[in-house]
């Protein structure tokens, strides 16, 4: 039982770092050909092989970097880990160190304001420099639902969601403190919670995993509709029509529920309602539908793929933000299937895959303590 937590565990944030490492190649592509994806990712396995009959050394030289997404992935991590508890100064700490050290890694467009803010000596607030981006609005961008799956870890043992809802946000608001931002970054890691409590050995009931991802979320978009001026107007010629509705996350989860069933799902329908730009809202529903269709049924041409790794290539299938989507759903794949259903290929040539791991013995650890 405990080793299987332990996979899960291994497996949520090890998943994260390779849908990150792998979609970093495909970033920003508004069409990724399956079959393309596929020759590399065999070509990966091939090479791998080879590597193999000549002894297996740690990878000289890895094949693929992470990115933002893996970088602050890691500080929310370590942050948790050391200190034990949420240590707001020292998380956003870690952030902006990470940054300065290397900062090309990816980051989104306007995150380089928040960190010089916190870094900043006469910040006495580390919240206040997030809190300052787009004339005060904050951001809406998915950085921060991109890094948030080690806290579902961190709260496992409480089960209790309304405990982890409140330290996203805090982590979120670091640097992203529009509400856009924050009910994402609370869907993924509400949806990685649900899949680590997944039985492994039945059906996954989609209807059911995404009703309860809507009983915890609707009173938080609720709340939040009641004390605004409602969503902003569409863009012009938008197709994202749920994008303007009053619980937007909520609109998006029902209309995953349908997409589940059209048998001929089209990767341009996701793409126009669900969106895979570096918004929180249009990103991290797109990441909840992979993760689930992967789930329910085999994806043409990845039929040859086990479960964790259709998850995570259909993802990048989808082009956009394709780290980024890859990473969250990769995240919610590897807490169902756990460590062994990553392909060995990968976890050998992205990097970052082995403190990924000794991150979820420590989480892991945690849960064990008396
Ligand atoms: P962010 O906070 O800079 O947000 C991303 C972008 O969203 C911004 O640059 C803006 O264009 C837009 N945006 C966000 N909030 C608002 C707002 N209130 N009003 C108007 N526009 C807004 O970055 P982040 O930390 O959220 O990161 C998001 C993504 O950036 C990640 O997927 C990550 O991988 C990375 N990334 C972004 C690009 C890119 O083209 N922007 C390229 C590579 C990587
Ligand atoms: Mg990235
Ligand atoms: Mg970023
Ligand atoms: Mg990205």
């Amino acid at each position: 039982m405990d080793k299987i937590l332990l996979s899960r565990f291994k497996g949520c944030l090890v998943g994260g770092v390779v849908g990150d490492c792998i979609g970093a190649l495909y970033e920003g592509l508004s069409h990724v050909k399956t079959n393309d994806l596929i020759e590399r990712i065999n070509k990966l396995e091939k090479d791998r092989q080879t590597q193999r009959e000549h002894g297996t050394k740690p990878a000289e030289k890895y094949g693929f970097s992470y990115t933002d997404d893996t970088a602050m992935a890691r500080s929310v991590a370590g942050s948790l880990i050391d200190k034990g508890q949420f240590d707001a100064p020292d998380m956003g700490k870690r952030f902006a160190e990470e940054y300065f050290r290397e900062p090309d890694r990816g980051y989104g467009g306007s995150i380089a304001a928040v960190f010089d803010g916190i870094r900043d000596t006469n910040t006495t607030d580390v919240y206040q420099p997030a809190s300052k981006q787009f004339e005060g609005s904050g951001s809406y961008g998915n950085g921060g639902a991109m890094r948030i799956a080690p806290a579902a870890l961190f709260t496992f043992c409480d089960n209790n969601a309304t405990k982890l809802i409140s330290l996203v946000s805090s982590i979120t608001r670091l640097t992203h403190t529009n509400h856009l931002a924050i009910h994402g970054a609370i869907l993924v890691a509400l949806a990685v919670d649900q899949s680590l409590r997944l039985p492994q050995d039945t059906a996954v009931d989609c209807d059911e995993f995404i009703e309860a991802l809507i009983i915890k979320l609707r009173p938080l978009e609720e709340e939040h509709d009641k004390s605004s001026m409602g969503p902003p107007p569409l863009k012009k010629n938008s197709k994202r029509v749920l994008d303007a509705s009053a619980t937007p996350y909520c609109a998006k989860l029902k209309r995953i529920k349908e997409m589940l069933k059209e048998p001929n799902l089209k990767t341009a329908t996701v793409v126009e309602e669900l969106g895979t730009d570096v918004s929180a809202l249009g990103s991290v529903p797109a990441a909840v539908l992979c993760f689930l269709k992967a789930a329910i049924q085999n994806i043409p041409k990845l039929k040859d793929h086990n479960k964790f790794s259709q998850t995570v290539l259909y993802a990048i299938t989808l082009g956009g933000d394709t780290d980024t989507v890859a990473t969250m759903a990769g995240a919610m794949a590897g807490a169902l299937y756990g460590m062994e259903a990553i392909p060995e290929s990968w976890r050998y040539y992205c990097e970052g895959v082995a403190d990924a791991e000794t991150m979820a013995e420590h989480f892991f650890n945690m849960t064990q303590a008396p």
